[in-house]
């Protein structure tokens, strides 16, 4: 019976979509932001799947937006319990060339996108929450903002900034009985993943030396982050 807000569904492969098919499982009420017309007739279909036609566009850099896609929500949805934050982007030519060539309006593009949002979002989820006893976010990180991994370059500024900004909104949030998580994933196969140089050799590198010698799938994603919502 928890009322869930997901950010972040592009397609079947997103990460964010493998969220939302576990918050379903386990009985929560779902609603999408989307972001883009390309990709608005994708998530209003998977919504449908699972019974959901609240679907409401939301660009994370323009505040106008934001504020008129958490009222819709907050409207439709009747309240907010969970927030599933899984947004980010960089463009695609600081992730293949050297970090040091990254220009000031692309560097922050990707901090925008990838990390300030969630402090938007948090903002507007609070009130809403407050009024339900407290609640739980989750936003998608990665070990690229703990170490320098070739090629993730101004992402991982981005994420290691995503990772301080979660404990700061934690602390701001503890208080009201808001939790605020970040689930590092490995390599994923989704739309952004696929698209990046030398995905493959990296994913077969990784699973190679992980404990089960097998990648996560937006599945494994989607419990740890449903354990982290207390869904
Ligand atoms: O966070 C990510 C990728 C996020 C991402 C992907 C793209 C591709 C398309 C952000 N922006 C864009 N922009 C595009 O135009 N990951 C954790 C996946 C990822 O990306 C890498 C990785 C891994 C892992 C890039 C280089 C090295 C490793």
């Amino acid at each position: 019976g928890k009322l869930a807000l997901i950010a972040g569904v592009a397609n079947r492969r997103s990460i964010a979509w493998g969220i939302a098919e576990e918050l379903h499982a386990q009985g929560a009420k779902l609603a999408f932001t989307y972001q883009g017309e390309r990709v608005e007739k994708n998530v209003r279909e998977l919504a449908a799947s699972i019974g959901s036609d609240l679907v409401v566009e939301m660009d994370a850099r323009d505040d106008a937006s934001m504020d008129n896609a958490f009222s819709e929500i907050a409207k439709g949805l009747g309240g907010l319990d969970l927030l599933v934050h899984s947004i980010a982007f960089a463009q695609a030519h600081d992730l293949q060339q050297r970090f040091i060539e990254t220009q000031r309006d692309d560097f922050w593009l990707a901090l925008d996108v990838s990390c300030y949002s969630l402090v938007a979002m948090a903002r507007r989820a609070e009130p809403l929450m407050e009024a339900r006893g407290g609640g739980s976010i989750v936003t998608m990180t990665y070990l690229g903002g703990e170490r320098a991994v070739p090629g993730y370059n101004v992402m991982g500024v981005a994420k290691a900034a995503l990772d301080s900004t979660m404990k700061y909104l934690a602390a701001d949030l503890g208080p009201k009985n808001i939790r605020v998580n970040a689930v590092s994933a490995g390599p994923v196969r989704t739309l952004a993943g696929r698209s990046i140089p030398g995905f493959t050799v990296m994913e077969e590198m990784v699973a190679e030396r992980s404990p089960l010698k097998r990648n996560v799938d937006a599945h494994d994603v989607g419990k740890a982050a449903a354990y982290l919502l207390d869904a």
